[in-house]
């Protein structure tokens, strides 16, 4: 009998592509469950009771939630290939701390940066900048943050840039000449299919950013 994988996902969310950037990188079939936010299906709160969010990872009927948690259950389930995480102790804490900086504070300040306007606006953009800084010299002049190969903290990272290439089209949000080695890194990530595959089709995705922010104007 063969496994049974099951995201339930919505198609836009940064947290889901890394689900299943994880799950294309280790050639894993899964059935993608498109949810509906405003109207949550009896299996996503039956499956995340404590959050009620997406991304849900069910694996043979069991339910692992939280996208990094998911992601290191795939690498750790599926570990004859490709491994996402390094094997050795320390680099392994390493590689945790910097997917747990990404996912705590980029993603906050990101938000922050969505949802406000002005000054705070401003605040948040050169505070995402000053990260962007920190998590360049920790990429140091490797192709990815895991080495020669795409891994957990490229996957913890990469689909906030789908969406920092969005907010150029809104303004200058990066310049791409300040962050040379963290754009060509967005960039060879980008081009690596599992990562692409993972990704949200580029125009309905730039229509709903737009819709999105539209709708932000109004209220
Ligand atoms: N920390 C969570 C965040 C997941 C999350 O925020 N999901 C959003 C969609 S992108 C959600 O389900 N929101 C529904 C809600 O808050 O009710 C993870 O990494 O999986």
């Amino acid at each position: 009998m063969g496994d049974e994988v099951i995201l339930l996902n919505l198609w836009l969310s940064p947290y889901g592509m890394r689900v299943r950037i994880a799950l294309e990188i280790k050639g894993i079939k899964y059935e993608n469950r498109e949810e509906d936010l405003s109207n949550k299906s009896p299996l996503l709160l039956q499956m995340n009771p404590v959050h009620k969010k997406i991304p849900v990872l069910i694996h043979n009927g069991k339910s692992i939630c939280e996208s990094l948690i998911a992601v290191e259950y795939i690498d750790d389930v599926w570990n004859d290939k490709s491994p996402l995480l390094p094997s050795d102790p320390y680099q392994r804490s390493q590689a945790k701390f910097w997917a747990n900086y990404v996912d705590t504070k980029l993603y906050e300040i990101a938000l922050r940066f969505w949802r406000t306007e002005g000054e705070e606006k401003e605040a948040a953009r050169e505070e995402f900048l000053e990260c962007l800084k920190l998590l360049e010299e920790q990429l140091g002049d490797k192709p990815y943050f895991g080495g020669n190969n795409l891994g957990f903290v490229d996957i913890a990272l990469v689909p906030l840039f789908c969406y920092f290439y969005t907010l150029n089209l809104y303004g200058n949000f990066i310049k791409e000449e300040q962050y040379p080695r963290i754009i060509s890194w967005a960039k060879r990530c980008t081009q690596n299919d599992n990562v692409s595959k993972s990704f949200p089709e580029e125009q309905k995705f730039k229509e709903s950013i737009s819709q999105t922010r539209t709708n932000l104007n109004k209220e």
